[in-house]
Protein backbone atom coordinates (compact mmCIF):
# COMPACT_ATOMS: atom_id res chain seq x y z
CA UNK A 1 0.00 0.00 0.00
CA UNK A 2 1.27 3.39 -1.04
CA UNK A 3 2.20 5.90 2.26
CA UNK A 4 0.19 8.47 0.43
CA UNK A 5 -3.09 6.67 -0.33
CA UNK A 6 -6.05 5.99 1.80
CA UNK A 7 -8.73 3.44 0.65
CA UNK A 8 -11.82 3.58 2.48
CA UNK A 9 -12.78 0.36 4.24
CA UNK A 10 -15.62 -0.81 1.68
CA UNK A 11 -13.23 -0.04 -1.29
CA UNK A 12 -10.66 -2.12 0.15
CA UNK A 13 -12.48 -5.35 1.32
CA UNK A 14 -13.86 -5.24 -1.92
CA UNK A 15 -10.95 -5.18 -3.55
CA UNK A 16 -8.92 -8.04 -1.44
CA UNK A 17 -11.88 -9.92 -2.10
CA UNK A 18 -11.69 -10.13 -5.90
CA UNK A 19 -15.32 -8.02 -5.73
CA UNK A 20 -15.33 -5.38 -8.84
CA UNK A 21 -15.02 -1.62 -7.94
CA UNK A 22 -15.68 1.43 -10.39
CA UNK A 23 -13.47 4.50 -9.85
CA UNK A 24 -15.11 8.03 -10.20
CA UNK A 25 -13.60 11.43 -10.73
CA UNK A 26 -13.83 14.36 -8.96
CA UNK A 27 -13.26 17.40 -11.38
CA UNK A 28 -16.36 16.26 -12.85
CA UNK A 29 -18.04 16.77 -10.20
CA UNK A 30 -16.17 20.52 -9.03
CA UNK A 31 -15.34 21.69 -12.40
CA UNK A 32 -17.12 19.95 -14.48
CA UNK A 33 -21.39 20.76 -13.60
CA UNK A 34 -23.07 23.52 -11.29
CA UNK A 35 -23.74 23.38 -7.93
CA UNK A 36 -25.95 21.39 -6.73
CA UNK A 37 -26.41 19.05 -10.00
CA UNK A 38 -22.77 17.58 -9.48
CA UNK A 39 -23.07 16.98 -6.14
CA UNK A 40 -26.42 15.22 -7.35
CA UNK A 41 -25.08 13.71 -9.81
CA UNK A 42 -21.88 12.26 -8.11
CA UNK A 43 -24.47 10.71 -5.38
CA UNK A 44 -26.52 9.52 -8.38
CA UNK A 45 -23.23 8.21 -10.14
CA UNK A 46 -22.52 6.28 -7.11
CA UNK A 47 -26.05 4.21 -6.34
CA UNK A 48 -26.14 3.16 -10.04
CA UNK A 49 -22.66 1.84 -9.98
CA UNK A 50 -23.80 0.28 -6.61
CA UNK A 51 -27.11 -1.15 -8.47
CA UNK A 52 -25.31 -2.87 -11.47
CA UNK A 53 -23.39 -4.70 -8.67
CA UNK A 54 -19.62 -2.62 -8.36
CA UNK A 55 -18.12 -0.33 -5.43
CA UNK A 56 -18.15 3.06 -5.98
CA UNK A 57 -14.43 4.64 -5.26
CA UNK A 58 -14.97 8.80 -6.10
CA UNK A 59 -11.16 9.96 -6.08
CA UNK A 60 -9.64 13.27 -4.96
CA UNK A 61 -6.99 14.56 -2.68
CA UNK A 62 -7.93 15.90 0.69
CA UNK A 63 -5.64 17.60 3.30
CA UNK A 64 -2.99 15.77 1.30
CA UNK A 65 -4.13 12.39 1.19
CA UNK A 66 -5.08 10.23 -2.09
CA UNK A 67 -8.16 9.35 -1.55
CA UNK A 68 -10.11 6.51 -3.03
CA UNK A 69 -13.62 6.06 -1.95
CA UNK A 70 -15.20 9.71 -0.20
CA UNK A 71 -17.97 9.89 2.42
CA UNK A 72 -20.73 12.08 1.18
CA UNK A 73 -19.53 14.48 3.08
CA UNK A 74 -16.25 15.11 1.71
CA UNK A 75 -18.28 14.90 -2.23
CA UNK A 76 -20.78 18.01 -1.18
CA UNK A 77 -17.70 20.14 0.32
CA UNK A 78 -16.39 19.53 -3.41
CA UNK A 79 -19.07 19.92 -4.69
CA UNK A 80 -19.78 23.50 -2.79
CA UNK A 81 -16.43 24.41 -3.53
CA UNK A 82 -16.12 23.86 -7.55
CA UNK A 83 -13.73 25.81 -9.22
CA UNK A 84 -12.23 27.12 -6.10
CA UNK A 85 -10.67 23.46 -5.33
CA UNK A 86 -7.49 22.55 -7.35
CA UNK A 87 -8.26 21.01 -10.71
CA UNK A 88 -5.20 18.10 -10.21
CA UNK A 89 -3.63 16.05 -12.76
CA UNK A 90 -0.33 14.79 -13.12
CA UNK A 91 1.47 17.99 -13.44
CA UNK A 92 -0.33 18.79 -10.22
CA UNK A 93 -0.15 15.78 -7.97
CA UNK A 94 2.89 16.05 -5.60
CA UNK A 95 2.44 20.01 -5.14
CA UNK A 96 -1.15 19.58 -3.44
CA UNK A 97 0.09 16.46 -1.50
CA UNK A 98 3.51 18.21 -0.37
CA UNK A 99 1.30 21.57 1.05
CA UNK A 100 -1.71 18.87 2.39
CA UNK A 101 -4.21 20.60 -0.04
CA UNK A 102 -7.38 19.65 -1.00
CA UNK A 103 -7.74 18.81 -5.00
CA UNK A 104 -10.23 17.56 -7.80
CA UNK A 105 -8.64 14.80 -9.65
CA UNK A 106 -8.92 15.03 -13.80
CA UNK A 107 -9.43 11.74 -15.52
CA UNK A 108 -5.06 11.62 -15.28
CA UNK A 109 -5.16 12.30 -11.66
CA UNK A 110 -8.25 9.83 -11.59
CA UNK A 111 -6.06 6.89 -13.25
CA UNK A 112 -3.24 7.58 -11.20
CA UNK A 113 -4.43 7.07 -7.46
CA UNK A 114 -6.82 4.15 -8.76
CA UNK A 115 -3.84 2.10 -10.15
CA UNK A 116 -1.77 2.49 -7.21
CA UNK A 117 -5.28 1.37 -5.32
CA UNK A 118 -5.61 -1.51 -7.73
CA UNK A 119 -8.76 -0.43 -9.41
CA UNK A 120 -9.24 -1.25 -13.44
CA UNK A 121 -12.25 0.30 -14.25
CA UNK A 122 -13.28 4.31 -14.28
CA UNK A 123 -16.76 5.71 -15.08
CA UNK A 124 -16.68 9.35 -16.14
CA UNK A 125 -18.45 11.78 -18.99
CA UNK A 126 -16.17 12.68 -21.62
CA UNK A 127 -12.11 12.72 -21.54
CA UNK A 128 -9.82 15.37 -22.45
CA UNK A 129 -8.02 15.94 -25.85
CA UNK A 130 -6.07 17.65 -28.71
CA UNK A 131 -7.62 20.75 -28.49
CA UNK A 132 -8.60 22.71 -32.20
CA UNK A 133 -5.76 24.71 -33.04
CA UNK A 134 -3.39 22.52 -31.38
CA UNK A 135 -1.05 23.12 -33.98
CA UNK A 136 -0.33 26.65 -32.48
CA UNK A 137 -1.04 26.26 -28.83
CA UNK A 138 -0.12 22.72 -27.95
CA UNK A 139 -2.90 22.41 -26.01
CA UNK A 140 -2.71 18.25 -25.73
CA UNK A 141 -4.68 16.99 -22.61
CA UNK A 142 -2.59 14.75 -20.07
CA UNK A 143 -5.32 12.67 -20.10
CA UNK A 144 -3.89 11.27 -22.94
CA UNK A 145 -0.68 10.38 -22.16
CA UNK A 146 -2.47 8.74 -18.95
CA UNK A 147 -4.29 6.54 -21.18
CA UNK A 148 -0.71 5.49 -22.52
CA UNK A 149 0.49 4.57 -19.61
CA UNK A 150 -1.31 3.70 -17.09
CA UNK A 151 -3.65 0.25 -16.54
CA UNK A 152 -7.22 1.42 -16.44
CA UNK A 153 -10.34 1.26 -18.45
CA UNK A 154 -11.96 4.92 -18.92
CA UNK A 155 -15.92 4.22 -19.70
CA UNK A 156 -17.03 7.58 -21.52
CA UNK A 157 -19.30 9.22 -23.98
CA UNK A 158 -16.21 9.81 -26.13
CA UNK A 159 -15.18 13.58 -26.24
CA UNK A 160 -16.79 17.20 -26.51
CA UNK A 161 -15.72 18.71 -29.79
CA UNK A 162 -14.21 21.68 -28.18
CA UNK A 163 -11.70 19.20 -29.43
CA UNK A 164 -10.24 18.01 -32.27
CA UNK A 165 -11.66 14.52 -32.10
CA UNK A 166 -9.95 13.48 -35.50
CA UNK A 167 -6.48 14.74 -33.84
CA UNK A 168 -6.83 13.20 -30.67
CA UNK A 169 -7.76 9.77 -32.46
CA UNK A 170 -4.29 9.99 -34.11
CA UNK A 171 -2.81 10.98 -30.94
CA UNK A 172 -4.59 7.85 -29.46
CA UNK A 173 -3.35 5.38 -31.95
CA UNK A 174 0.26 6.77 -31.75
CA UNK A 175 0.71 5.93 -28.04
CA UNK A 176 -1.46 2.41 -28.66
CA UNK A 177 -4.89 3.32 -26.58
CA UNK A 178 -7.47 1.29 -27.51
CA UNK A 179 -10.82 2.88 -28.49
CA UNK A 180 -13.43 0.70 -28.17
CA UNK A 181 -16.88 2.11 -29.85
CA UNK A 182 -19.33 0.24 -27.73
CA UNK A 183 -22.00 -0.80 -29.38
CA UNK A 184 -21.37 2.14 -32.06
CA UNK A 185 -19.21 2.54 -34.66
CA UNK A 186 -18.12 5.69 -34.75
CA UNK A 187 -16.39 7.64 -32.12
CA UNK A 188 -19.04 9.10 -30.15
CA UNK A 189 -19.31 12.92 -30.06
CA UNK A 190 -20.29 13.29 -25.97
CA UNK A 191 -23.73 14.92 -26.61
CA UNK A 192 -24.69 13.22 -29.38
CA UNK A 193 -24.15 9.51 -30.76
CA UNK A 194 -21.89 10.27 -33.56
CA UNK A 195 -19.25 12.49 -35.00
CA UNK A 196 -18.32 11.31 -38.42
CA UNK A 197 -14.95 9.37 -37.23
CA UNK A 198 -15.19 5.90 -37.77
CA UNK A 199 -13.24 3.60 -35.10
CA UNK A 200 -11.71 0.58 -36.15
CA UNK A 201 -13.13 -1.51 -32.98
CA UNK A 202 -16.64 -2.22 -32.33
CA UNK A 203 -17.43 -4.55 -29.16
CA UNK A 204 -21.20 -5.05 -28.19
CA UNK A 205 -21.26 -6.77 -24.43
CA UNK A 206 -19.67 -6.40 -21.13
CA UNK A 207 -17.97 -9.66 -21.55
CA UNK A 208 -16.61 -8.99 -25.02
CA UNK A 209 -14.53 -5.78 -23.53
CA UNK A 210 -13.37 -8.15 -20.18
CA UNK A 211 -12.21 -10.55 -22.47
CA UNK A 212 -10.03 -7.44 -25.01
CA UNK A 213 -9.24 -5.55 -21.55
CA UNK A 214 -7.26 -9.50 -19.95
CA UNK A 215 -5.89 -10.14 -23.30
CA UNK A 216 -4.58 -6.66 -23.19
CA UNK A 217 -3.29 -6.56 -19.37
CA UNK A 218 -2.30 -10.36 -19.30
CA UNK A 219 -0.21 -10.24 -22.24
CA UNK A 220 1.59 -7.45 -20.56
CA UNK A 221 0.53 -4.03 -23.00
CA UNK A 222 1.15 -1.10 -20.28
CA UNK A 223 -1.73 1.65 -20.37
CA UNK A 224 -5.31 1.88 -20.25
CA UNK A 225 -8.04 1.69 -22.76
CA UNK A 226 -11.07 3.89 -23.95
CA UNK A 227 -15.03 2.23 -23.86
CA UNK A 228 -16.72 5.25 -25.82
CA UNK A 229 -20.43 4.76 -24.95
CA UNK A 230 -22.99 6.59 -26.69
CA UNK A 231 -25.09 9.31 -25.07
CA UNK A 232 -28.82 7.32 -25.63
CA UNK A 233 -31.04 8.73 -27.82
CA UNK A 234 -33.52 9.80 -26.14
CA UNK A 235 -31.38 12.75 -24.38
CA UNK A 236 -28.83 13.10 -27.34
CA UNK A 237 -28.56 16.82 -28.38
CA UNK A 238 -29.13 18.69 -31.63
CA UNK A 239 -25.99 18.80 -33.52
CA UNK A 240 -26.73 22.29 -34.58
CA UNK A 241 -27.24 23.59 -31.76
CA UNK A 242 -24.97 22.01 -29.25
CA UNK A 243 -22.09 23.14 -32.03
CA UNK A 244 -23.33 26.37 -31.65
CA UNK A 245 -22.85 27.01 -28.63
CA UNK A 246 -19.39 25.40 -28.57
CA UNK A 247 -18.31 28.02 -31.31
CA UNK A 248 -19.25 30.31 -29.06
CA UNK A 249 -17.93 29.35 -26.20
CA UNK A 250 -14.60 28.68 -28.32
CA UNK A 251 -14.69 32.13 -29.29
CA UNK A 252 -14.76 33.83 -25.96
CA UNK A 253 -11.99 31.57 -24.81
CA UNK A 254 -10.13 33.48 -27.29
CA UNK A 255 -10.95 36.84 -26.43
CA UNK A 256 -10.57 36.38 -22.80
CA UNK A 257 -7.22 34.10 -23.89
CA UNK A 258 -7.84 31.92 -21.63
CA UNK A 259 -4.82 29.01 -21.44
CA UNK A 260 -3.55 25.89 -20.11
CA UNK A 261 -5.32 24.23 -17.28
CA UNK A 262 -7.97 26.74 -16.87
CA UNK A 263 -8.97 26.06 -20.94
CA UNK A 264 -11.36 22.99 -20.34
CA UNK A 265 -13.40 24.20 -17.24
CA UNK A 266 -14.11 27.82 -18.92
CA UNK A 267 -15.31 25.85 -22.34
CA UNK A 268 -17.67 22.87 -20.07
CA UNK A 269 -19.33 26.48 -17.52
CA UNK A 270 -20.11 28.16 -20.74
CA UNK A 271 -21.34 25.31 -22.58
CA UNK A 272 -23.90 24.78 -19.24
CA UNK A 273 -24.73 28.74 -19.24
CA UNK A 274 -25.33 29.36 -23.55
CA UNK A 275 -27.91 26.02 -23.49
CA UNK A 276 -29.19 27.29 -20.88
CA UNK A 277 -29.14 23.91 -19.15
CA UNK A 278 -30.26 21.77 -21.72
CA UNK A 279 -26.24 20.36 -22.09
CA UNK A 280 -26.15 19.57 -18.37
CA UNK A 281 -29.58 17.13 -18.10
CA UNK A 282 -27.40 15.12 -21.36
CA UNK A 283 -23.99 15.38 -19.60
CA UNK A 284 -25.88 13.79 -16.48
CA UNK A 285 -27.59 11.21 -18.46
CA UNK A 286 -24.79 9.85 -20.01
CA UNK A 287 -22.65 10.02 -16.82
CA UNK A 288 -25.16 7.36 -15.17
CA UNK A 289 -25.11 5.50 -18.46
CA UNK A 290 -21.46 5.34 -18.53
CA UNK A 291 -21.29 4.14 -14.67
CA UNK A 292 -23.73 1.38 -15.58
CA UNK A 293 -21.18 0.39 -18.22
CA UNK A 294 -18.51 0.64 -16.29
CA UNK A 295 -20.26 -1.55 -13.33
CA UNK A 296 -21.16 -4.33 -15.65
CA UNK A 297 -17.80 -4.74 -17.64
CA UNK A 298 -15.97 -4.66 -13.83
CA UNK A 299 -18.25 -7.56 -12.92
CA UNK A 300 -17.63 -9.08 -16.39
CA UNK A 301 -14.06 -9.07 -15.68
CA UNK A 302 -14.52 -10.28 -12.18
CA UNK A 303 -16.15 -13.18 -12.88
CA UNK A 304 -13.63 -14.28 -15.03
CA UNK A 305 -10.77 -14.45 -12.62
CA UNK A 306 -10.04 -11.43 -12.83
N1 LIG B 1 -14.40 16.90 -20.51
C1 LIG B 1 -15.69 16.86 -20.14
N2 LIG B 1 -16.01 16.99 -18.83
C2 LIG B 1 -15.05 17.14 -17.86
C3 LIG B 1 -13.69 17.15 -18.27
C4 LIG B 1 -13.40 17.04 -19.59
O1 LIG B 1 -16.54 16.72 -21.00
O2 LIG B 1 -15.38 17.25 -16.67
C5 LIG B 1 -12.62 17.26 -17.22
C6 LIG B 1 -12.05 15.88 -16.87
O3 LIG B 1 -11.69 15.88 -15.50
C7 LIG B 1 -10.82 15.80 -17.74
C8 LIG B 1 -10.33 17.23 -17.67
O4 LIG B 1 -9.84 14.89 -17.28
O5 LIG B 1 -11.51 18.01 -17.75
C9 LIG B 1 -9.38 17.54 -18.81
O6 LIG B 1 -8.78 18.76 -18.57
P1 LIG B 1 -7.58 19.25 -19.51
O7 LIG B 1 -8.21 19.45 -20.87
O8 LIG B 1 -7.09 20.52 -18.90
O9 LIG B 1 -6.56 18.15 -19.52
MN1 LIG C 1 -4.88 21.50 -21.73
Amino acid sequence: MNEYLDVSSEVREALDAGRPVVALESTIISHGMPYPQNRETAFAVQRTVRENGAIPATIAVLAGRLKAGLSEAEIEQLARKGREVTKVSRRDLPFVVARRGDGATTVAGTMIVAALAGIRFFATGGIGGVHRGAERSFDVSADLEELAATEVAVICAGAKSILDLGLTLEYLETRGVPVVGYGTDELPAFYSRSSGFPLEYRLDSPQEVAEMLRAKWHIGLTGGAIIANPISEEFAMDPAVINRAIDQALREAEEHRVKGKEMTPFLLARIVEITGGDSLASNIALVLSNAALAARIAVAYAAGGG
